[in-house]
């Protein structure tokens, strides 16, 4: 005969979404596009993010819904998704100009990433910010 299910271990199971139990949540998160170098007004996009999901995925949704939103990227052999294009602004190597990957957390703290948008896994309530700037 089995042995009784533990209902401890059970208690566990219904208390840890999205560890061993499937996970349907959509992640909120904002993409707020910044170009003080054409002197654009900021726009800023509302979209989600599968639980546990990259950026690139977030963004892709975002371009799907939205059609003032669009990007394009490029693949580098080393570190994959390279951000080239934002809303038809492309940076440029000869004007040392890149779209900037920035993260703002609910509580307005702002940092940058240390990977690119095929690795950053947004937070719920994050502010992706995408600006274009000069290196
Ligand atoms: C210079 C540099 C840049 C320059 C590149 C300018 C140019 N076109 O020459 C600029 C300022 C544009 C840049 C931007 C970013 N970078 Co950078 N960059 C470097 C650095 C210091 C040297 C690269 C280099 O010249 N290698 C020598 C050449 C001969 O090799 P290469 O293969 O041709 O180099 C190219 C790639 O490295 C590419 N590149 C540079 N950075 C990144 C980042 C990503 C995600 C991708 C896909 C490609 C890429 O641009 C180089 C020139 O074409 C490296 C660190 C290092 N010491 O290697 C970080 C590095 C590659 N960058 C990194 C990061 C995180 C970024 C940003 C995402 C930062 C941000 N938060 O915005 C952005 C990219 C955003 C986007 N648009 O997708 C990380 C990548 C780690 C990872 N696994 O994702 C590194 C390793 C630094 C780190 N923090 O650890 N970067
Ligand atoms: C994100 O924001 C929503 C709506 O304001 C809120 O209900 C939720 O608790 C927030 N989540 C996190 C992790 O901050």
């Amino acid at each position: 005969m089995m042995p009784a299910p533990n209902s401890a271990a059970l208690l566990l199971l219904l208390l840890l979404p999205g560890t061993l139990t499937g996970n349907t949540d959509s992640v909120p998160i904002q993409v707020e596009v910044q170009n003080p170098i054409d002197k654009i007004p900021p726009v800023t996009y509302s979209t989600h993010v599968v639980y546990r999901g990259i950026l690139l995925g977030a963004m892709k949704t975002l371009m799907a819904s939205n059609s003032d939103f669009k990007f394009t990227f490029t693949e580098d052999p080393n570190y994959g998704p390279y951000l080239h294009s934002v809303n038809g602004v492309a940076g440029n190597k000869e004007k040392h100009t890149y779209w900037e990957l920035l993260v703002q957390s609910p509580n307005g703290k702002i940092t940058r990433p240390n990977v690119g948008i095929g690795c950053y896994i947004p937070n719920a309530n994050e502010t992706i910010i995408l600006r274009f700037g000069e290196w």
